[in-house]
């Protein structure tokens, strides 16, 4: 399977900002210095995104010394080259028989610790382009707001801005590496993007071409962000979480200067210390001022209390090890986060401050945001497919009214093929849709499953998307992936992820036909994946 799933986008300078700790063991196999650096930035873009960067094991296994010198040079090799069937890419054509060679040396290697990012760090990376008084004091545009998409253009380090009505691009604005997600803020005005770099970059929708009006560096590799979202405190704070170091950072809200940083390190579930906790998802409570920060490594969910920064009150909430994604249910009281190692899906009950429950799924639970419809037999439920079955596990989520089913897995539908990473409805849609995109079977990775909600046990239609796109051929592999609906949720899009350098495409589907509606090619559109409707991103609708 090919590596896409490890970042793949140079992440620069982690290795470079200061020299890392020696901490070389007796025993350890040695590299030359060049070789070392090598695979260190290799291992740093390619793995520790599954692996940690202390290789201590999360959504990959534990790569210390320990357990590779076990599996010794030759197997580890062959592990690089060719992959595992437990979803370990094959890099052979990726990296070189050298570079292989000297990663499966270098794992065997006690892990370096790469350097810290503090408050003076974060000081001096962050910029005010422009400053709140000096941006419009009106909309500058006659653009739709609520039905433009922030799509990721993975491997340029940009996002796309698409106007959704006429589905032409409005502006490709330059952001952080592989960028990962864009949040809104709660007016709706503002698109913040991290990327994988710890970029956070905000962006103006009221501007005429909207642009970065502030940037910082919240971290050296990150995944998440948000606002403060509460009634009296929209947008007063923004908060992004951190993989490396293992922290989250709390900033004002307009102007991205930074104020607070906690770390997350600390014990697991199992009471163990980690020194590598990274902040998965992280979501903002429309019910309270707080916060849900799920940290992967150790379990340990925090609602994370803003209403006084400078006294900050942390609910730690035990659930399940290596938590990652996540979305609310229809009310927004439970928040339902995957622990994808650990084949789990943790219930938080915001309101309450406690753990819910916590549910045994099939393997490998990855919901992006889930789906929520009402189950004609087992009202309200919450959706998500997985990486490692070819189900979509659906979970009661209305204990009042369905006791019975709440907080169970209430069905298994059939998935079209494992390697599934978003599911998605609207609830102005009779549609559940689910992606493939790293199966390793061409058919299936370009395909989408679709169940009719009001009729699930007609069983799923399969279209292939990909083949709509009517791109030309060449040897990447079209993998379609993350449907997102239009503002009005009478279309769903779907991105087509291939190589940095293959032509690719956006196709729109009319959600009631399921018929191509539209195809959007530009040779800008450089490998899009993630796509995050205005309206949809704002209110959390899906
Ligand atoms: Fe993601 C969400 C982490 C690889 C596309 N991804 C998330 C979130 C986390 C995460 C923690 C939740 C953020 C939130 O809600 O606050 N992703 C990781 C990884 O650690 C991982 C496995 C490996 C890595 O090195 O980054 C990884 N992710 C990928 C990809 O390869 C994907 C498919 C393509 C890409 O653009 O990089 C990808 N991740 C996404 C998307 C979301 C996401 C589109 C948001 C889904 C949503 O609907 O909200």
């Amino acid at each position: 399977r090919p590596a896409l799933w490890a970042a793949s986008v140079a992440i620069p300078a982690l290795f470079a900002l200061a020299p890392v700790s020696a901490s070389a063991q007796a025993g350890d196999p040695a590299l030359a210095k060049e070789a070392k650096d090598a695979s260190a930035k290799i291992y740093f873009e390619r793995c520790a995104g599954c692996h940690g960067v202390l290789r201590k094991g999360a959504t990959g296994k534990n790569l210390e010394p320990e357990a590779t010198k076990k599996l010794g040079q030759a197997r580890l090799e062959k592990i690089l080259a060719f992959g595992t069937e437990g979803g370990m890419p094959n890099f052979e054509d990726i990296l070189s028989k050298d570079e292989i060679k000297n990663l499966a040396t270098y794992i065997q290697m006690t892990p370096d610790a790469p350097p810290e990012w503090g408050m003076k760090d974060m000081k001096n990376s962050w910029k005010l382009v422009i400053p709140p008084e000096k941006r419009p004091t009106r909309k500058m545009n006659t653009v739709n707001l609520d039905n433009v998409f922030s799509v990721t253009l993975r491997d340029s380090g940009e996002v796309a801005l698409i106007d959704g009505d006429s589905k032409t691009i409005w502006n490709i604005v330059k952001t952080g590496y592989a960028v990962h997600i864009s949040r809104l803020s709660a007016s709706g005005r503002y698109v913040y993007v991290i990327g994988r770099d710890g970029k956070l970059d905000m962006i103006d929708l009221w501007m005429e071409k909207p642009e970065v009006v502030a940037t910082i560096k919240t971290g050296l590799d990150a995944r998440s962000v948000d606002t403060s979202k509460f009634k009296g405190f929209e947008d007063k704070y923004a908060i992004a979480g951190s993989y490396w170091p293992p922290q989250y950072v709390i900033m004002d809200g307009l102007t991205l200067e930074p104020l607070k940083i906690v770390s997350t390190r600390g014990n697991t579930i199992d009471g163990e210390y980690h020194p590598e906790p990274r902040v998965a998802s992280i979501v903002s409570s429309p019910i309270k001022p707080e916060w849900v920060v799920n940290v992967k490594e150790t379990g340990m969910i925090k609602l994370v209390d803003y209403t006084d920064i400078n006294n900050l009150k942390e609910t730690t909430i035990e659930s399940a090890k290596f938590l990652h994604d996540g979305g609310w249910d229809a009310s927004k009281r439970y928040f339902l986060v995957a622990a994808n190692a650990s084949d789990k899906v943790a219930v938080v009950d915001t309101r309450d401050g406690k753990l819910a429950a916590l549910v045994t799924t099939k393997p490998k639970p990855h919901p992006g945001r889930g789906a929520n419809f009402v189950h004609p037999k087992f009202g309200p439920v919450w959706a998500t497919s997985h990486l490692g079955s070819d189900v979509i596990t659906l979970i009661g989520t209305d204990p009042d009214k369905h006791p019975e089913s709440a907080w169970k897995v209430v069905a298994e539908l059939k998935n079209h093929g494992a390697g599934s990473l978003f599911v998605k409805t609207h609830p102005k849609s009779k549609n559940l849709w689910a992606d493939a995109p790293l199966n390793p079977d061409q058919e299936v990775l370009e395909s989408v499953t679709v169940f009719d909600i009001g009729n699930l046990d007609k069983g799923p239609e399969v279209i292939n998307i990909a083949k709509m796109a009517g791109l030309p051929e060449t040897k990447a592999l079209k993998r379609v992936v993350h449907g997102e609906y239009n503002a009005a949720g009478d279309e769903i899009w779907f991105s087509i992820w291939a190589g940095k350098t293959d032509p690719s495409a956006i196709v729109v589907v009319d959600d009631k036909t399921r018929k191509m509606k539209a195809v959007i090619k530009d040779p800008k559109l450089i490998t899009p994946t993630g796509k995050f409707n205005v309206l949809n991103t704002q209110h959390d609708i899906y």
